[in-house]
């Protein structure tokens, strides 16, 4: 099977082209079991695409509000496939301080962020330039604006985009496939469909810190060599300790024992948190009562407000290009 990025070899036989051999692919990018869409796949492990460069991890201020819970996971499946990826915070018009806090965190950890808004025009040349001579690859979940961006660098207003779903602010799927753009200098989009949670359960419960990059310094510190930083006694526990002096953030660490509590199948988030200190656990639990009362204030402020972007028509096909097939309209 070929999927969006592949390299292969055509022959042309009676003026149609069929693909005579699959070259070695450098990565492919795949979805695992559990990762639910509404398009009913789950249960299956898909592959997204291949031989990608970059990866661009697209999320968006306000809707719903930015948290660490939205980047970690894609991060860890993108590095554990050795693809390099970038944040790109969309709909930055919409930006708050509390987003800007959380931006600025992946920025200390060293990775590139960038900001960009279709509405306003901002920083879609900056998105482009990283693009250059890569094949990248647009990730995220559903309603962010992926498909909306790579409008913006296509310059065409072809691809089908939507609006939020009023009720749940979580997106309607517009993307139901991936699809590959081809931009000038040896450059090319992939446009995925949005995965409302990625499925990381097959990762061991003691590799997970080491996606947590500023745990480094603090893991190793710990009185036991296979904490997990969460049931551990308080005193044992560098990493619990960092956290509650706020020197290691709450976001990412909540964001953490999520992940924990799907890789120890048995728990889920809930009941990990049962098991976290006191003094910790009200802490998380203070950030967490933060960042439901940001949700409200949003919900509040689209009652309000005019819902302009909900008169946005369908558009009614998509243009594709395939690296074999070449360039087609799409009813
Ligand atoms: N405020 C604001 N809204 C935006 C921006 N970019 C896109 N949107 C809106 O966000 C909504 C979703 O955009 P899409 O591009 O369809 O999102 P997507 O990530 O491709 O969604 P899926 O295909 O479902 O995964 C649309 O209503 C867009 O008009 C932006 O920069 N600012
Ligand atoms: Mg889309
Ligand atoms: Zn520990």
């Amino acid at each position: 099977m070929v999927f969006p990025g592949d390299k292969v070899d055509i022959d042309k036989i009676n003026e149609t082209y069929v693909i005579s051999h699959l070259l070695n692919r450098t990565s492919i990018l795949s979805r695992t079991k559990k990762d639910s869409t509404r398009l009913n796949d789950v249960g299956s492990v898909k592959n997204i695409a291949s031989n990608v460069d970059l990866a661009v991890i697209v999320v968006a201020a306000k809707e719903p509000p930015l948290h660490p819970k939205f980047i970690d996971r894609y991060l860890m499946i993108l590095q554990n496939s050795k693809i390099p990826a970038i944040i790109c915070l969309n709909k930055c018009d919409l930006k708050t301080e509390e987003d800007e806090e959380v931006l600025n965190m992946y920025r200390d950890l060293g990775m590139n962020v960038i900001e960009t808004s279709t509405y306003s025009n901002i920083g879609i040349g900056t998105l482009k330039e990283h693009l250059l001579n890569k094949q990248a690859i647009f990730v995220g979940n559903s309603g962010i604006g992926k498909s909306s961006l790579t409008n913006a660098i296509m310059g065409d207003d072809e691809i089908k985009t939507s609006h939020i779903s009023d009720k749940s602010k979580r997106g309607r799927h517009t993307t139901t496939t991936s699809k590959y753009y081809v931009l000038e200098d040896n450059s090319s989009i992939i446009d995925t469909p949005g995965i409302r949670s990625l499925d990381i359960s097959s990762f061991n419960p003691i590799e997970i810190q080491d996606y947590f990059k500023e745990f480094e310094n603090w893991k190793d510190k710990c009185k036991y060599n296979d904490c997990l930083h969460f049931n551990e006694p308080y005193d044992s526990c560098i990493v619990k300790q960092g956290v509650s002096s706020g020197l290691l953030s709450v976001d990412r660490y909540e964001s953490y024992l999520r992940i924990i509590g799907d890789v120890l199948c048995e728990k889920d988030y809930e009941k990990i948190l049962e098991e976290v200190d006191p003094g910790l656990k009200k802490l998380v639990l203070i950030r967490k009562k933060l960042y439901f009362m940001r949700i409200k204030k949003t919900k509040e402020r689209y009652k309000k407000e005019p819902k302009d972007y909900a008169s946005k028509k369908y558009r009614k096909f998509t243009r594709y290009c395939s690296p074999t097939i070449g360039w087609k309209n799409k009813n």
